[in-house]
């Protein structure tokens, strides 16, 4: 399978030499592999995985086998060497069902490889992205702290430069495969009267002495995805190990951030756009007053808002991966897909539930179990409040957003 979409996905790529047919021909075996894989392999066993917080271990290494998991990465190193585009439509398949599945590999795929990959240095990059891009090791990226969330820039864990090697210490909090991850990328102050520009981006291996993860948090939803702290003690760290020149640690977030931020919007995309396709099944199948309830307008009203709302997200979610693949600016354009994503994901998730009546609150209909995924959309990798703040900034600094350029 693997094979296949690299194939025809590498001969749509081709830009010119491809038709735009062979482009849309790829686009939909992408998507029906990754609908395949979500409703053969990630749907069963999915209301227990998230009932009782158990890892999808097994799903995750069927992702690696698909090439999801390294789906960015240049083939080189082992990956599938797809463009962000590609990444946004597995991702809304897999999300349409499985969110803890989708969250490990937006977090492992934009954090750690795209990061890895672009400002790491060949020895470690050798070393490291094979495992991660087949899925065999899973990456970690450490920001969050108890005290440093959305206020990135006050990082309280430390890397002492101590010649040829950082000494770092201090706790993360809120990392997505926190426990499961054999590598992570952590940001550590260095030079604190640097402020922003003394923070190092370093990548370091679990089994490193000194390393060690909280409990698995207790969550809303999301619930069988790895969420913990990590804790750093100690941490002998080779220099070779930082991405990207010295100081820089705090724009690799940044950087990392933007295109994560086109992941979860299209985690978002996939929980509205399965909240959808689900509530217009059952509307098919449900009777009331002698008829299919989407033959009352009450009904069909709620499905045709949401017809509309996950379109225009789609639009969003495209544009932000197309303008990064294009190597033109994105961050505006992926704060705008995951703002107004998120919060279409919530409301269209309750309103699967509403149509569902009753049956949309137990757990068998799968709409709740959406709907409990959805919040954490408007909260990770940046709350909407700072979705906000990022528009505001760029329409308000004059860096006037055109549709098409
Ligand atoms: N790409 C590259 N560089 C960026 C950037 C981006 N998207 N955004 C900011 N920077 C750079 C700035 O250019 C500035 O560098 P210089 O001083 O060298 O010019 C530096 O980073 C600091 O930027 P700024 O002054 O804007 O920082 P603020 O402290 O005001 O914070 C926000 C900026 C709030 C946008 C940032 O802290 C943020 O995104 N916070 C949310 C973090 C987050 O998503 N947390 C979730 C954890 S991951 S689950």
């Amino acid at each position: 399978m693997r094979n296949t979409i690299q194939q025809n996905y590498s001969l749509a790529a081709e830009g010119a030499r491809a038709s735009e047919l062979e482009a849309v021909q790829a686009a939909v075996e992408l998507a029906t592999a990754a609908r395949d894989l979500t409703q053969n392999e990630l749907k069963p066993g999915v209301i227990d995985r998230d009932r009782d917080m158990t890892h999808p271990t097994e799903q995750v290494k069927l992702m690696g086998e698909m090439g999801f998991m390294g789906i960015m990465t240049d083939p080189k190193y082992g990956g599938t060497g797809m463009d962000t585009l590609s990444y946004v439509i597995a991702l809304e398949e897999i999300s349409k069902v499985d969110n803890s599945c989708s969250v490990i590999m937006s977090a492992h795929n934009s954090l750690v490889c795209w990061g890895l990959e672009k400002y790491g240095n060949e020895e470690i990059k050798e070393k490291y992205l094979p495992q991660l891009a087949s899925g065999e090791m899973i990456g970690g990226f450490c920001l969050s702290e108890p005290e440093a969330g959305s206020d990135a820039t006050s990082q309280q864990t430390t890397a002492e430069d101590k010649g040829d090697y950082y000494l770092v210490n201090g706790t993360k909090n809120w990392i997505t495969n926190g426990k499961k991850a054999g590598a992570y990328v952590v940001i550590a102050q260095t030079d604190r009267e640097a402020g922003h520009r003394g923070i190092n981006a370093l990548l370091i291996d679990a089994s490193t002495e000194g390393v060690s993860t909280g409990i698995k948090e207790d969550k809303l939803g999301i619930r069988s995805s790895d969420t913990s702290s990590v804790m750093f003690s100690d941490v002998k760290v080779p220099k070779s190990h930082r991405l990207g020149p010295e100081g820089f640690g705090f724009k690799y977030a940044m950087k990392t951030l933007d295109g994560g931020r086109i992941g979860i919007a299209a985690q978002a995309l996939g929980i509205a756009a399965g909240s959808y396709e689900l509530a217009l099944a059952y509307s098919h199948e449900r009777k009331t007053f002698g008829k299919p309830i989407n033959k009352h307008q009450a009904i069909a009203f709620k499905l045709a808002d949401m017809a509309m709302e996950v379109e225009a997200a789609r639009m969003m979610v495209y544009r932000a991966a197309w303008l990064k693949d294009q190597g033109k600016e994105y961050a505006t354009a992926a704060a705008m897909a995951k703002l107004f994503a998120s919060e279409v994901a919530m409301k269209s998730s309750i309103e699967a539930v509403q149509v569902h009546g009753g049956y949309g609150y137990v757990k068998e209909y799968h709409v709740e179990r959406l709907m409990r995924d959805a919040k954490i959309t408007q909260i990770y990798e940046g709350t909407s409040e700072i979705q906000r703040l990022v528009i505001a900034r760029a329409v308000t600094k004059g860096d006037v957003y055109l549709p098409i350029d």
